[in-house]
């Protein structure tokens, strides 16, 4: 079979009583872009049997598959899942956070873009999640900005990413967990690459599971590795 225009990884941790309903919802998004679509549940480090119940659930939506590994890592995840798929384009979504409507901008797009970003922060994007969160986005970008010299206003959203540009720029990259996307968007910026942002609406599906005070001196750490092996 040809590759398929879209391998869409969603990185997967403990969502084993999420999963049914956002893939459901998320299939019947698919049915109304006019293209042909992969999705790969990319678990790792589950302990709520996640992959198994993503495994049953490949009955009801052909074009569904599932890795899994042991260890938590939500970059390791996307890396090993882009990896693993040859999708002209790789898409990345959360389980929590899909839209078809974003691959139908990305066909409408045509060959004028070799990465697309949903942004929650490009002009008329509407961040409809808690201020706190939109400060902790904010923050993150003014990071991105000084401390990493890039235009992109937001790397931590879905996206989708040319395959020629995962072949050349992913290999470059050391990151892991919160990072990944943000040092192959940054690298493939560099490289000259063309970045398209769309404007993003975010609104939170449930309540937040991540907890910042983990996340922020992590990302922290992250970002002067990147800085330092740019
Ligand atoms: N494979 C893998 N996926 C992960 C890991 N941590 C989170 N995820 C997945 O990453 C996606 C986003 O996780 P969320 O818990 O929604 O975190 P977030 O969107 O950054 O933050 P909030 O939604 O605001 O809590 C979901 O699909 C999770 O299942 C991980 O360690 N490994
Ligand atoms: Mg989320």
């Amino acid at each position: 079979m040809a590759n398929p225009a879209f391998s869409i990884v969603i990185p997967v941790h403990n969502e084993a009583d999420y999963m049914p309903g956002a893939l459901a919802e998320l299939f019947a998004e698919l049915s109304t872009v006019p293209a042909s679509i992969e999705v790969l549940i990319a678990e790792n480090g589950s302990t709520d049997g996640s992959a198994a119940v993503a495994q049953a659930l490949i009955p009801n939506h052909p074009g569904l598959s599932v890795i899994s590994l042991p260890t938590p890592d939500y970059g390791a995840a996307m890396r090993d899942g882009f990896e693993a798929t040859d999708g002209d384009w790789a898409v990345n979504f959360d389980i929590d956070y899909f839209s078809g409507d974003f691959l139908n901008v990305v066909l409408d797009l045509g060959d004028s873009a070799d990465i697309v970003l949903a942004s929650k922060r490009a002009p008329g994007a509407d961040d409809r999640r808690s201020m706190f969160r939109r400060f902790a986005t904010w923050t993150f970008n003014k990071l991105l900005r000084y401390g990493l010299g890039s235009r992109v206003s937001d790397t931590h959203g879905m996206k989708a990413i040319r395959r020629q540009v995962i072949a050349d720029i992913a290999p470059q990259c050391s990151s892991t967990h919160d990072l990944f996307d943000t040092e192959l968007v940054v690298r493939a910026e560099r490289a000259g690459y063309r970045i398209v942002e769309v404007p993003a609406i975010v609104e939170e599906k449930r309540e937040t599971r991540s907890s910042l005070v983990t996340r922020v001196p992590r990302t922290l750490r992250g970002v002067i590795a990147i800085r330092r092996n740019l």
